[in-house]
Protein backbone atom coordinates (compact mmCIF):
# COMPACT_ATOMS: atom_id res chain seq x y z
CA UNK A 1 0.00 0.00 0.00
CA UNK A 2 1.23 3.51 -0.85
CA UNK A 3 1.02 5.94 2.03
CA UNK A 4 -1.90 7.93 1.30
CA UNK A 5 -3.84 5.05 -0.29
CA UNK A 6 -7.54 5.50 0.09
CA UNK A 7 -7.57 9.58 0.19
CA UNK A 8 -9.29 11.16 -3.13
CA UNK A 9 -8.54 14.54 -4.15
CA UNK A 10 -10.61 16.85 -6.07
CA UNK A 11 -7.79 18.34 -8.28
CA UNK A 12 -9.04 21.95 -9.21
CA UNK A 13 -5.37 23.20 -9.89
CA UNK A 14 -3.77 25.07 -12.66
CA UNK A 15 -0.08 26.52 -13.44
CA UNK A 16 2.27 25.50 -11.39
CA UNK A 17 1.83 26.38 -7.54
CA UNK A 18 -1.28 23.83 -6.82
CA UNK A 19 -0.33 21.11 -9.45
CA UNK A 20 2.67 20.90 -7.85
CA UNK A 21 1.48 20.22 -4.58
CA UNK A 22 -1.66 17.54 -6.25
CA UNK A 23 1.48 15.96 -8.06
CA UNK A 24 3.21 15.20 -4.49
CA UNK A 25 -0.23 13.73 -3.00
CA UNK A 26 -0.57 11.59 -5.98
CA UNK A 27 2.98 10.40 -5.64
CA UNK A 28 2.29 9.21 -2.14
CA UNK A 29 -0.66 7.32 -3.28
CA UNK A 30 -3.76 9.46 -3.75
CA UNK A 31 -6.11 9.02 -6.27
CA UNK A 32 -5.91 12.58 -7.72
CA UNK A 33 -8.74 13.51 -10.21
CA UNK A 34 -7.52 16.87 -12.01
CA UNK A 35 -10.73 18.75 -13.11
CA UNK A 36 -9.86 20.67 -16.53
CA UNK A 37 -12.23 22.77 -18.42
CA UNK A 38 -13.62 21.27 -21.72
CA UNK A 39 -11.39 22.06 -25.00
CA UNK A 40 -8.53 23.80 -23.49
CA UNK A 41 -7.66 22.12 -20.06
CA UNK A 42 -5.03 23.61 -17.68
CA UNK A 43 -3.73 26.56 -20.22
CA UNK A 44 -0.08 24.74 -19.62
CA UNK A 45 -0.60 21.97 -21.34
CA UNK A 46 -0.37 24.67 -24.67
CA UNK A 47 2.15 26.72 -23.03
CA UNK A 48 6.08 26.93 -24.19
CA UNK A 49 5.21 23.83 -26.47
CA UNK A 50 8.60 21.72 -27.96
CA UNK A 51 6.69 19.21 -29.98
CA UNK A 52 3.69 19.90 -31.97
CA UNK A 53 0.19 18.51 -30.54
CA UNK A 54 1.71 17.24 -27.37
CA UNK A 55 1.34 18.51 -24.11
CA UNK A 56 4.00 20.37 -23.02
CA UNK A 57 6.56 19.81 -20.58
CA UNK A 58 5.83 22.64 -18.43
CA UNK A 59 2.02 20.86 -18.26
CA UNK A 60 3.59 17.01 -18.24
CA UNK A 61 6.47 17.76 -15.62
CA UNK A 62 3.65 19.11 -12.90
CA UNK A 63 0.96 16.47 -13.47
CA UNK A 64 2.49 13.01 -13.11
CA UNK A 65 0.29 10.05 -12.05
CA UNK A 66 -3.35 11.91 -12.13
CA UNK A 67 -6.20 10.94 -13.38
CA UNK A 68 -7.79 13.82 -15.82
CA UNK A 69 -11.38 14.53 -16.64
CA UNK A 70 -13.32 17.70 -18.53
CA UNK A 71 -16.04 19.21 -16.88
CA UNK A 72 -17.72 22.49 -17.36
CA UNK A 73 -18.79 23.79 -14.03
CA UNK A 74 -20.74 26.24 -14.69
CA UNK A 75 -23.18 24.22 -16.87
CA UNK A 76 -25.83 22.99 -15.33
CA UNK A 77 -25.39 19.44 -15.41
CA UNK A 78 -21.45 20.11 -14.60
CA UNK A 79 -21.89 21.48 -11.17
CA UNK A 80 -24.47 18.03 -10.73
CA UNK A 81 -21.55 16.05 -10.52
CA UNK A 82 -18.96 18.55 -9.35
CA UNK A 83 -21.46 18.36 -5.92
CA UNK A 84 -20.80 14.40 -6.46
CA UNK A 85 -17.49 14.61 -6.77
CA UNK A 86 -17.46 16.80 -3.69
CA UNK A 87 -19.38 14.37 -1.91
CA UNK A 88 -17.05 11.66 -3.13
CA UNK A 89 -13.73 13.83 -2.21
CA UNK A 90 -11.81 13.94 0.44
CA UNK A 91 -9.94 16.73 -0.23
CA UNK A 92 -10.06 19.93 -2.48
CA UNK A 93 -7.05 21.31 -3.99
CA UNK A 94 -7.28 24.48 -6.14
CA UNK A 95 -5.55 27.73 -6.75
CA UNK A 96 -8.26 29.96 -8.61
CA UNK A 97 -8.03 33.78 -8.73
CA UNK A 98 -9.75 35.23 -5.79
CA UNK A 99 -13.34 34.91 -5.27
CA UNK A 100 -13.28 31.98 -8.77
CA UNK A 101 -14.55 29.44 -6.40
CA UNK A 102 -17.92 31.54 -4.75
CA UNK A 103 -18.43 32.57 -8.47
CA UNK A 104 -18.99 29.08 -9.18
CA UNK A 105 -21.82 28.27 -6.69
CA UNK A 106 -19.30 26.88 -4.00
CA UNK A 107 -18.33 28.47 -1.40
CA UNK A 108 -16.59 27.04 1.32
CA UNK A 109 -20.27 26.88 3.29
CA UNK A 110 -21.77 25.18 0.57
CA UNK A 111 -19.27 22.75 0.58
CA UNK A 112 -19.03 22.07 3.93
CA UNK A 113 -22.86 21.48 3.99
CA UNK A 114 -22.30 18.62 1.02
CA UNK A 115 -19.63 16.75 2.87
CA UNK A 116 -18.59 18.03 5.82
CA UNK A 117 -15.35 15.96 5.74
CA UNK A 118 -13.78 17.59 2.95
CA UNK A 119 -10.74 19.77 3.70
CA UNK A 120 -10.34 22.83 0.70
CA UNK A 121 -7.24 23.69 0.34
CA UNK A 122 -6.34 26.74 -1.88
CA UNK A 123 -3.03 29.04 -3.02
CA UNK A 124 -3.73 32.49 -3.54
CA UNK A 125 -1.03 35.34 -3.75
CA UNK A 126 -1.52 37.25 -0.53
CA UNK A 127 -3.53 36.53 2.25
CA UNK A 128 -6.43 38.66 3.73
CA UNK A 129 -5.43 42.24 3.10
CA UNK A 130 -4.79 45.15 0.89
CA UNK A 131 -3.68 42.61 -1.69
CA UNK A 132 -6.10 39.90 -1.37
CA UNK A 133 -8.22 40.24 -4.51
CA UNK A 134 -5.08 40.45 -6.38
CA UNK A 135 -3.90 37.74 -9.16
CA UNK A 136 -0.31 36.65 -9.05
CA UNK A 137 2.32 34.49 -10.37
CA UNK A 138 5.69 33.51 -9.48
CA UNK A 139 8.10 36.25 -10.09
CA UNK A 140 5.06 38.61 -8.22
CA UNK A 141 5.76 36.81 -5.04
CA UNK A 142 9.03 36.44 -5.22
CA UNK A 143 9.22 40.24 -5.12
CA UNK A 144 6.44 40.82 -2.42
CA UNK A 145 7.49 38.11 -0.39
CA UNK A 146 11.48 39.83 0.45
CA UNK A 147 12.98 37.59 -2.30
CA UNK A 148 13.94 39.79 -4.55
CA UNK A 149 15.13 42.67 -2.43
CA UNK A 150 17.69 40.45 -0.72
CA UNK A 151 18.71 38.43 -4.13
CA UNK A 152 21.43 39.76 -6.33
CA UNK A 153 24.25 42.23 -5.89
CA UNK A 154 24.50 45.59 -3.42
CA UNK A 155 24.81 47.63 -6.56
CA UNK A 156 23.05 45.84 -9.05
CA UNK A 157 18.90 45.34 -9.48
CA UNK A 158 16.92 43.39 -7.08
CA UNK A 159 16.90 39.96 -8.87
CA UNK A 160 14.14 36.72 -8.84
CA UNK A 161 15.66 33.52 -8.89
CA UNK A 162 15.45 30.76 -10.96
CA UNK A 163 14.17 28.06 -8.53
CA UNK A 164 10.29 28.19 -8.25
CA UNK A 165 10.18 29.26 -4.67
CA UNK A 166 6.53 31.14 -4.72
CA UNK A 167 4.92 28.40 -6.70
CA UNK A 168 6.43 24.85 -6.13
CA UNK A 169 7.69 26.51 -2.63
CA UNK A 170 4.01 27.17 -1.72
CA UNK A 171 2.84 24.13 -3.63
CA UNK A 172 4.91 22.23 -0.74
CA UNK A 173 3.65 23.90 1.93
CA UNK A 174 -0.12 23.57 1.01
CA UNK A 175 0.54 19.69 0.55
CA UNK A 176 2.15 19.70 4.38
CA UNK A 177 -1.11 21.39 5.60
CA UNK A 178 -3.26 19.00 3.68
CA UNK A 179 -1.81 16.03 5.40
CA UNK A 180 -2.07 17.66 9.23
CA UNK A 181 -5.75 18.63 8.43
CA UNK A 182 -6.37 14.77 7.46
CA UNK A 183 -4.44 13.76 10.54
CA UNK A 184 -6.66 16.19 12.63
CA UNK A 185 -9.80 14.67 10.95
CA UNK A 186 -8.75 11.16 12.11
CA UNK A 187 -9.64 12.83 15.70
CA UNK A 188 -12.16 15.10 14.87
CA UNK A 189 -14.15 13.42 12.21
CA UNK A 190 -14.58 17.41 10.75
CA UNK A 191 -13.27 18.62 7.32
CA UNK A 192 -11.22 22.16 7.25
CA UNK A 193 -9.86 25.39 4.86
CA UNK A 194 -6.74 25.16 4.81
CA UNK A 195 -4.68 28.01 3.10
CA UNK A 196 -1.52 29.10 2.14
CA UNK A 197 -0.28 32.82 0.51
CA UNK A 198 2.53 32.77 -1.71
CA UNK A 199 3.67 35.65 -0.21
CA UNK A 200 3.92 34.03 3.35
CA UNK A 201 5.35 30.89 2.11
CA UNK A 202 8.21 33.08 0.01
CA UNK A 203 8.58 34.97 3.33
CA UNK A 204 8.92 31.86 5.37
CA UNK A 205 11.70 30.49 3.01
CA UNK A 206 13.35 34.29 3.51
CA UNK A 207 13.54 33.91 7.50
CA UNK A 208 17.16 34.32 7.68
CA UNK A 209 16.93 37.75 5.88
CA UNK A 210 14.42 39.10 8.34
CA UNK A 211 16.52 37.60 10.84
CA UNK A 212 19.30 40.06 9.41
CA UNK A 213 16.99 43.01 9.32
CA UNK A 214 17.02 42.81 12.82
CA UNK A 215 20.22 41.96 13.90
CA UNK A 216 20.61 45.49 11.81
CA UNK A 217 19.55 47.06 14.82
CA UNK A 218 22.51 46.34 16.97
CA UNK A 219 24.97 46.91 14.71
CA UNK A 220 26.21 46.11 10.82
CA UNK A 221 26.18 42.23 9.63
CA UNK A 222 29.82 41.61 9.85
CA UNK A 223 29.19 38.60 7.96
CA UNK A 224 28.39 40.06 4.76
CA UNK A 225 31.04 41.36 2.23
CA UNK A 226 29.78 44.59 2.69
CA UNK A 227 31.29 44.73 5.95
CA UNK A 228 34.61 44.45 5.11
CA UNK A 229 34.68 46.57 2.05
CA UNK A 230 33.57 49.34 4.74
CA UNK A 231 30.71 50.35 2.77
CA UNK A 232 27.77 51.46 5.45
CA UNK A 233 24.48 49.34 5.97
CA UNK A 234 20.95 51.01 5.22
CA UNK A 235 18.05 50.33 7.21
CA UNK A 236 16.98 47.45 5.29
CA UNK A 237 18.57 43.95 4.63
CA UNK A 238 20.73 44.40 1.89
CA UNK A 239 21.32 42.04 -1.57
CA UNK A 240 24.48 40.28 -0.72
CA UNK A 241 25.61 38.76 -3.82
CA UNK A 242 26.48 35.07 -2.86
CA UNK A 243 27.89 35.63 0.55
CA UNK A 244 26.85 32.75 3.41
CA UNK A 245 23.29 33.17 4.18
CA UNK A 246 24.48 31.63 7.64
CA UNK A 247 27.39 32.20 10.33
CA UNK A 248 30.38 30.63 8.31
CA UNK A 249 31.27 32.47 5.73
CA UNK A 250 31.32 31.36 1.89
CA UNK A 251 31.72 32.44 -1.85
CA UNK A 252 31.32 30.99 -5.29
CA UNK A 253 34.84 31.16 -6.38
CA UNK A 254 36.15 30.41 -10.48
CA UNK A 255 37.91 27.16 -11.02
CA UNK A 256 39.94 25.63 -13.96
CA UNK A 257 37.84 26.47 -17.24
CA UNK A 258 36.09 29.30 -15.65
CA UNK A 259 37.00 31.38 -19.12
CA UNK A 260 35.21 29.29 -21.33
CA UNK A 261 32.56 27.58 -19.04
CA UNK A 262 29.54 29.38 -17.56
CA UNK A 263 29.12 26.68 -15.31
CA UNK A 264 33.35 26.05 -13.83
CA UNK A 265 32.40 27.25 -10.37
CA UNK A 266 32.92 26.01 -6.43
CA UNK A 267 31.05 27.38 -3.55
CA UNK A 268 33.59 27.07 -1.37
CA UNK A 269 32.67 27.74 2.73
CA UNK A 270 35.50 28.80 5.09
CA UNK A 271 33.95 26.79 8.25
CA UNK A 272 35.95 27.85 11.14
CA UNK A 273 36.37 24.12 12.73
CA UNK A 274 38.32 23.03 9.48
CA UNK A 275 40.19 26.41 9.13
CA UNK A 276 43.30 24.92 9.90
CA UNK A 277 43.16 22.55 7.35
CA UNK A 278 41.75 25.05 4.85
CA UNK A 279 44.97 26.95 5.32
CA UNK A 280 47.13 23.63 4.51
CA UNK A 281 45.08 22.55 1.60
CA UNK A 282 45.41 26.61 -0.21
CA UNK A 283 49.32 26.77 1.23
CA UNK A 284 49.24 29.27 3.51
CA UNK A 285 50.22 27.59 7.02
CA UNK A 286 51.25 30.46 8.67
CA UNK A 287 47.19 32.06 8.73
CA UNK A 288 46.71 29.48 11.48
CA UNK A 289 48.31 31.24 14.16
CA UNK A 290 48.74 34.77 12.46
CA UNK A 291 46.23 36.89 14.88
CA UNK A 292 45.08 38.23 11.80
CA UNK A 293 43.17 35.13 10.46
CA UNK A 294 43.75 32.80 13.30
CA UNK A 295 40.06 33.83 14.59
CA UNK A 296 36.45 33.82 12.66
CA UNK A 297 36.42 37.28 14.29
CA UNK A 298 39.44 38.37 13.03
CA UNK A 299 38.95 36.78 9.57
CA UNK A 300 35.43 38.96 9.16
CA UNK A 301 37.02 42.41 7.97
CA UNK A 302 39.40 40.16 5.47
CA UNK A 303 36.98 38.10 4.04
CA UNK A 304 38.05 39.34 -0.09
CA UNK A 305 41.62 38.87 0.59
CA UNK A 306 40.81 35.06 2.32
CA UNK A 307 38.59 33.98 -0.87
CA UNK A 308 40.78 35.65 -3.33
CA UNK A 309 43.73 33.21 -1.98
CA UNK A 310 41.91 30.72 -2.41
CA UNK A 311 40.57 31.51 -5.64
CA UNK A 312 43.59 31.10 -6.89
CA UNK A 313 44.04 27.80 -5.57
CA UNK A 314 40.44 26.94 -7.01
CA UNK A 315 41.47 28.23 -10.32
CA UNK A 316 44.03 25.50 -10.66
CA UNK A 317 41.85 22.75 -10.27
CA UNK A 318 38.22 21.72 -12.35
CA UNK A 319 35.13 22.12 -9.72
CA UNK A 320 35.11 18.36 -9.48
CA UNK A 321 38.45 18.07 -8.57
CA UNK A 322 38.58 20.63 -6.11
CA UNK A 323 35.40 18.73 -4.38
CA UNK A 324 37.53 15.48 -4.31
CA UNK A 325 40.71 17.17 -2.76
CA UNK A 326 38.17 19.75 -0.14
CA UNK A 327 35.81 16.87 0.85
CA UNK A 328 38.89 14.51 2.04
CA UNK A 329 39.26 17.11 4.51
CA UNK A 330 35.98 17.77 5.38
CA UNK A 331 35.72 21.40 4.07
CA UNK A 332 32.27 22.21 2.82
CA UNK A 333 32.00 23.44 -0.52
CA UNK A 334 29.67 22.52 -3.94
CA UNK A 335 30.50 22.37 -7.71
CA UNK A 336 28.19 25.19 -9.44
CA UNK A 337 25.88 22.34 -11.61
CA UNK A 338 24.09 23.18 -14.53
CA UNK A 339 20.71 21.46 -15.85
CA UNK A 340 22.76 19.32 -18.31
CA UNK A 341 24.94 17.87 -15.93
CA UNK A 342 22.26 16.96 -13.23
CA UNK A 343 20.02 15.89 -16.25
CA UNK A 344 22.85 13.02 -16.73
CA UNK A 345 23.79 12.97 -12.77
CA UNK A 346 23.92 9.19 -12.77
CA UNK A 347 23.49 8.82 -8.83
CA UNK A 348 20.14 10.91 -9.51
CA UNK A 349 18.95 8.82 -11.73
CA UNK A 350 19.45 6.03 -9.88
CA UNK A 351 17.31 7.73 -6.51
CA UNK A 352 14.91 8.23 -8.74
CA UNK A 353 15.01 11.99 -8.50
CA UNK A 354 15.83 12.21 -12.17
CA UNK A 355 13.42 9.70 -13.77
CA UNK A 356 12.66 9.09 -17.94
CA UNK A 357 9.37 8.92 -18.58
CA UNK A 358 6.96 7.93 -21.80
CA UNK A 359 4.27 10.02 -23.26
CA UNK A 360 2.22 8.42 -26.22
CA UNK A 361 1.85 12.22 -27.92
CA UNK A 362 5.68 13.06 -26.93
CA UNK A 363 7.56 10.25 -26.41
CA UNK A 364 10.63 9.88 -23.85
CA UNK A 365 11.16 12.74 -21.23
CA UNK A 366 13.21 13.57 -18.24
CA UNK A 367 11.25 14.93 -15.28
CA UNK A 368 12.12 15.29 -11.52
CA UNK A 369 10.88 12.65 -9.59
CA UNK A 370 9.57 12.84 -5.72
CA UNK A 371 12.43 14.39 -3.78
CA UNK A 372 10.91 13.06 -0.79
CA UNK A 373 11.76 9.36 -0.08
CA UNK A 374 9.72 7.01 1.92
CA UNK A 375 11.07 3.68 2.41
CA UNK A 376 7.52 1.92 2.97
CA UNK A 377 5.81 4.13 -0.03
CA UNK A 378 8.23 4.62 -3.24
CA UNK A 379 7.03 6.75 -5.48
CA UNK A 380 6.39 4.83 -8.74
CA UNK A 381 6.05 8.02 -11.30
CA UNK A 382 4.00 7.44 -14.06
CA UNK A 383 3.25 10.37 -17.23
CA UNK A 384 0.86 13.02 -17.16
CA UNK A 385 -2.75 12.15 -18.34
CA UNK A 386 -4.23 13.79 -21.83
CA UNK A 387 -6.78 15.85 -21.73
CA UNK A 388 -10.06 14.13 -20.34
CA UNK A 389 -8.42 11.02 -20.51
CA UNK A 390 -10.45 9.60 -17.39
CA UNK A 391 -13.88 11.61 -18.29
CA UNK A 392 -16.02 8.34 -18.22
CA UNK A 393 -13.66 6.39 -16.48
CA UNK A 394 -14.62 8.56 -13.41
CA UNK A 395 -18.09 9.32 -14.04
CA UNK A 396 -18.47 5.64 -13.77
CA UNK A 397 -16.06 3.82 -11.42
CA UNK A 398 -15.99 6.62 -8.84
CA UNK A 399 -19.09 8.39 -9.18
CA UNK A 400 -21.45 5.35 -10.15
CA UNK A 401 -23.11 6.73 -12.82
CA UNK A 402 -24.47 3.83 -14.98
CA UNK A 403 -24.07 3.69 -19.07
CA UNK A 404 -27.22 5.74 -19.72
CA UNK A 405 -26.20 8.63 -17.50
CA UNK A 406 -22.67 9.01 -18.31
CA UNK A 407 -24.40 9.33 -21.90
CA UNK A 408 -27.38 11.90 -20.87
CA UNK A 409 -23.75 13.81 -18.85
CA UNK A 410 -22.14 14.23 -22.54
CA UNK A 411 -25.03 14.63 -24.72
CA UNK A 412 -25.70 18.03 -21.67
CA UNK A 413 -22.26 19.45 -23.20
CA UNK A 414 -21.15 19.35 -19.72
CA UNK A 415 -17.91 17.64 -20.23
CA UNK A 416 -17.01 18.96 -24.25
CA UNK A 417 -15.73 22.66 -25.03
CA UNK A 418 -18.47 24.56 -26.48
CA UNK A 419 -17.41 24.41 -30.34
CA UNK A 420 -17.57 21.11 -30.40
CA UNK A 421 -21.13 21.42 -28.62
CA UNK A 422 -22.52 23.74 -31.31
CA UNK A 423 -21.70 21.48 -33.71
CA UNK A 424 -23.20 18.46 -32.42
CA UNK A 425 -26.37 20.71 -31.70
N1 LIG B 1 -15.29 25.06 -16.06
C1 LIG B 1 -15.73 26.30 -16.25
N2 LIG B 1 -15.04 27.41 -15.87
C2 LIG B 1 -13.84 27.19 -15.29
C3 LIG B 1 -13.31 25.91 -15.08
C4 LIG B 1 -14.09 24.80 -15.49
N3 LIG B 1 -13.68 23.56 -15.35
N4 LIG B 1 -12.09 26.04 -14.49
C5 LIG B 1 -11.86 27.36 -14.35
N5 LIG B 1 -12.92 28.07 -14.83
C6 LIG B 1 -13.08 29.52 -14.88
C7 LIG B 1 -13.28 30.09 -13.50
O1 LIG B 1 -14.59 29.88 -13.04
C8 LIG B 1 -12.95 31.56 -13.74
O2 LIG B 1 -14.09 32.21 -14.23
P1 LIG B 1 -14.62 33.59 -13.63
O3 LIG B 1 -13.46 34.53 -13.62
O4 LIG B 1 -15.70 33.97 -14.62
O5 LIG B 1 -15.15 33.35 -12.28
C9 LIG B 1 -11.95 31.52 -14.89
O6 LIG B 1 -11.89 30.16 -15.31
C10 LIG B 1 -10.57 32.06 -14.59
O7 LIG B 1 -10.00 31.52 -13.42
P2 LIG B 1 -8.65 32.16 -12.80
O8 LIG B 1 -8.89 33.58 -12.34
O9 LIG B 1 -8.16 31.26 -11.74
O10 LIG B 1 -7.62 32.10 -14.02
P3 LIG B 1 -6.69 33.21 -14.71
O11 LIG B 1 -6.06 32.52 -15.86
O12 LIG B 1 -7.44 34.46 -15.02
O13 LIG B 1 -5.57 33.56 -13.61
C11 LIG B 1 -3.85 32.98 -12.01
C12 LIG B 1 -4.51 32.68 -13.37
C13 LIG B 1 -2.79 31.93 -11.77
C14 LIG B 1 -3.20 34.37 -12.06
C15 LIG B 1 -4.94 32.96 -10.90
O14 LIG B 1 -5.60 31.72 -10.97
C16 LIG B 1 -4.38 33.16 -9.50
O15 LIG B 1 -4.05 34.28 -9.09
N6 LIG B 1 -4.32 32.07 -8.72
C17 LIG B 1 -3.91 32.10 -7.32
C18 LIG B 1 -2.43 32.30 -7.16
C19 LIG B 1 -1.65 31.22 -7.87
O16 LIG B 1 -1.79 30.05 -7.65
N7 LIG B 1 -0.73 31.69 -8.70
C20 LIG B 1 0.30 30.80 -9.25
C21 LIG B 1 0.04 30.38 -10.58
S1 LIG B 1 1.44 29.52 -11.15
O17 LIG B 1 2.51 30.69 -11.57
Amino acid sequence: MKALEGVRILDFTHVQSGPTCTQLLAWFGADVIKVERPGTGDITRGQLMDVPNADSLYFTMLNHNKRSITLDTKNKTGKEVLERLIKTCDVLVENFGPGVLDRMGFPWETIQKLNPRMIVASIKGFGPGPYEDCKVYENVAQCTGGAASTTGFRDGLPLVTGAQIGDSGTGLHLALGIVTALFQRTHSGKGQRVTCAMQDGVLNLCRVKLRDQQRLAHGPLTEYSQFGEGVPFGSATPRAGNDSGGGQPGRILKCKGWEGDPDAYIYFITQAPVWEKICDVIGEPTWKTDPNFATPKARLPRLNQIFERIEQWTMTKTKFEAMDILNEFDIPCGPILSMKELAEDQSLRATGTVVEVDHPKRGKYLSVGNPIKLSDSPADVKRSPLLGEHTEEVLRDVLGYSADEVASIKASGATEPPQKRAAAE
